[in-house]
């Protein structure tokens, strides 16, 4: 009889796994399912209007996004007109921003820049020596993918609340963020980031930041007098720190030992955002 109730729980075990296997097929299924029929629908936008599928608007800053902030910057460096999007946010990646142009989906912020370049024949880094573009070339990939760790930390990890306080969202998504931020968790555990304290993650994230005020010194812009491509990222990353992160190390340190930064960001908005204020989701 013991065995038998092995056998039995054997098979419950298999069954349960087989199960369990099978939901994930047809959750990856159905996802696969609802990002095409995103796509069919903006298919039919219309031609030769450049969407711009992004975050919600916030309350401090545009968007919480530093790499929709850069999207959207490069549009308005670039002087392409373009329509804003928020309701079908994630892309086909799983990611946001991404853009629609004439029945053409493009995700990746980095990819949606190269592919504008090419569309429209623009080269903003046309006035920049080697050097100007490879330092800011350096300072994008450093905010972009190491230094954001610490933007993820502060607001999803410990200040989860900041989420809410600086953007009007549903109900339901406010009850999944104790989730989501445990899948976060789980990703910069995986990463490596994770895996040291706090206190290790801002001293590694602030590092980033004083690096850029360093290679920035009294320039107004990285490339030189006037901005050069990669500016809308290195913006897009410090406009975070400057309005986007109230109370955190980040954002004192763009108001004292860094200031160089904050006076950099001001610079970009004056010059690209004289819309800033009503930009803003002031409901
Ligand atoms: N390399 C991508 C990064 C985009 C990205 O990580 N976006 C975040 C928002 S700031 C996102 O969509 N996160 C959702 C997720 O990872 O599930 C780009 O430059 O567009």
């Amino acid at each position: 009889m013991g065995c038998c109730s092995i056998e039995l729980s054997l098979t419950n075990l298999v069954l349960l796994g087989v199960l369990f296997f099978a939901g994930k097929k047809l959750l990856k299924f159905f996802e696969r399912w609802k990002i095409e029929k995103m796509l069919e629908k903006w298919d039919d936008a219309p031609k030769d209007k450049l969407i711009l599928h992004t975050v919600w608007r916030c309350k401090t800053l545009p968007g919480i996004s530093p790499y929709g902030m850069k999207l959207e910057t490069y549009l308005r460096m670039a002087k392409i007109p373009y329509e804003l999007d928020t309701k079908d946010a994630m892309g086909p990646k799983g990611k946001l921003p991404w853009i629609t142009y004439n029945g053409v989906h493009v995700a990746d912020s980095h990819l949606c820049i190269q592919f504008l370049n090419k569309k429209f024949g623009i080269n903003l880094n046309k006035n920049v020596t080697k050097e100007q573009a490879a330092t800011a070339y350096a300072c994008r990939i450093m905010l972009e993918n190491h230094w954001m760790w610490g933007i993820v930390q502060y607001r999803w990890i410990e200040n989860a609340n900041t989420i809410s306080r600086l953007m009007k969202i549903p109900t339901i998504f406010k009850l999944l963020i104790p989730f989501r931020s445990h899948q976060i968790k789980q990703t910069m555990i995986s990463q490596g980031i994770g895996k040291h304290t706090p206190t290790e993650i801002y001293q590694m994230t602030e590092a980033d930041l004083h690096t850029v005020s360093a290679l920035l010194g009294s320039k107004k812009f990285f490339g030189g007098d006037e901005p050069c491509e990669d500016d809308c990222a290195i913006f897009g990353g410090l406009s975070q720190a400057v309005w986007g992160m109230p109370g955190s190390s980040f954002e004192k340190l763009c108001n004292g030992e860094l200031k160089n930064l904050k006076e950099y960001s001001e610079r970009m908005k004056e010059r690209y955002w004289q819309d800033w204020e009503s930009c803003l989701d002031k409901s």
